[in-house]
């Protein structure tokens, strides 16, 4: 078939999360419209449509109120079914925004009790995901944060995350799980604004920690581009300080709710650089999609859905590569680099920047010739648009 290098394979290192393809299609409006699925029977689903992995909140696998019994069953259950369907948990998480407890907020909540709660469930959250062998733990503060900034100084709010996250680095080290963080940054939704909203600011935070090495992001495309920014910045920020521990795919229309749509559906140009980037700097990490298929949907589209997205990712590698290699861009981009190659101003030296001072720049002359970018971009649509 001509669609099979399209296939999803395991060295894709494809997952999603319980809580992607289990979403029952509730929103603030409506309630669910998709019958409640076991996390079995997610995880058949995800072996049927070819995924790696999947990832989990404590709660998405264990019920909050669970007796230690009830949790060593479900435990044993879902690792009989990731066992039996060669589905690895690459990732485990936590939910610190459903319960009312967390209203306030988690690790930065003003009362101290809900402070000390947030970590010890945090904590149960790391033993639950290190029985999977689960190597990143990802946080994402959904609570951390305001509607009125009277509630507290936002500088207690960054000092009780730093003293929240040397705690979990240190409890990682003592009970030797290994774990790598990878923080995730949300701009707003559920909170009117949540701390930290973008993944640069996670990446100036993480500097203050006491054992920063662990501790890197987890950029989620609808959640840069909800406020309009752009994700593959994001992202290459990241790669470039050695901190780009996990990705979240999915799609969103800038300006709107937390939309978690289908990867690349409603932005493929700015889906395509991103993989683009991904597959160029040998990102070995896991490509997770949290999304979730449209509420109109029954379990055959959530299927859909799922393909889709690991489909599309295929197809963007694929159009990646043939960039790369397509002929009229390669010269561009040699002309591109020939710009760049001679008289760079290198590292400062006192010699150096005298003779950069006395340097004679011919500014209509630089600024004379066209860039050819918009032909590199139109040759970009042509391959996107498969007519090249
Ligand atoms: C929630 C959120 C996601 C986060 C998940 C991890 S939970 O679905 O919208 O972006 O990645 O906590
Ligand atoms: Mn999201
Ligand atoms: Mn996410």
């Amino acid at each position: 078939m001509s669609n099979d290098k399209y296939a999803p394979k395991p060295e894709h290192k494809f997952t999603f999360g319980l809580w992607t393809v289990g979403n029952r299609g509730a929103d603030p409006f409506g309630t669910q419209v998709r019958a409640k699925l076991s996390s079995v029977e997610i995880v058949e689903m995800l072996a049927e449509v070819g995924a790696y992995g999947v990832n989990f909140h404590d709660n998405d696998l264990v019920p909050i109120d669970s007796t230690a019994a009830e949790q060593d069953a479900i435990v044993r259950d879902f690792k009989k079914a990731c066992d039996d369907n060669n589905i690895k948990v690459p990732m485990a998480t936590v939910n610190l925004f459903y319960e009312p407890i967390f209203r306030d907020g988690a690790f930065t909540a003003n009362d101290t009790r809900v402070r000390a709660y947030a970590v010890q469930k945090t904590m149960r959250a790391m033993d639950l995901g290190a029985e999977f062998d689960a190597e990143t733990f990802v946080l994402w503060g959904g609570r951390e944060g305001v509607e009125t900034d009277a509630c507290r100084k936002t500088t207690d709010a960054i000092k009780r995350f730093r003293e929240a996250l040397d705690y979990l680095c240190e409890y990682s080290k003592s009970q030797n799980y290994g774990y790598k963080f990878a923080l995730e940054a949300k701009p707003n939704e559920p909170r009117a604004d949540i701390y930290f909203p973008t993944t640069g600011a996670y990446l100036a935070f993480i500097e203050t920690l006491e054992n920063k090495e662990m501790v890197g992001v987890n950029p989620e495309v609808a959640h840069e581009q909800m406020p309009g920014l752009n994700m593959s910045h994001a992202v290459a920020q990241a790669w470039e300080a050695g901190k780009l521990f996990h990705i979240d795919l999915n799609d969103q229309v800038p300006g709107r709710y937390d939309q978690d749509l289908r990867f690349a559906s409603v932005s493929p140009k700015q889906s395509f650089w991103l993989v683009k980037f991904l597959e160029d700097v040998g990102y070995q990490g896991m490509r997770h999609f949290d999304a979730h298929a449209y509420r109109t949907e029954d379990y055959d589209g959530v299927k859909d859905f799922a393909r889709g997205c690991m489909k599309t990712y295929l197809i963007l590698k694929d159009k990646a590569e043939r960039w790369n290699k397509h002929e009229e861009i390669g010269s561009i981009l040699a002309e591109i680099e020939g710009a760049n190659k001679d008289n760079h101003v290198g590292s400062f030296t006192q010699d150096g920047a005298a003779s950069l001072l006395s340097r004679q720049f011919d500014r209509a002359e630089i600024a004379s010739k066209g860039l050819k970018y918009e032909r590199l971009d139109q040759l970009t649509m042509d391959i996107l648009f498969g007519v090249d």
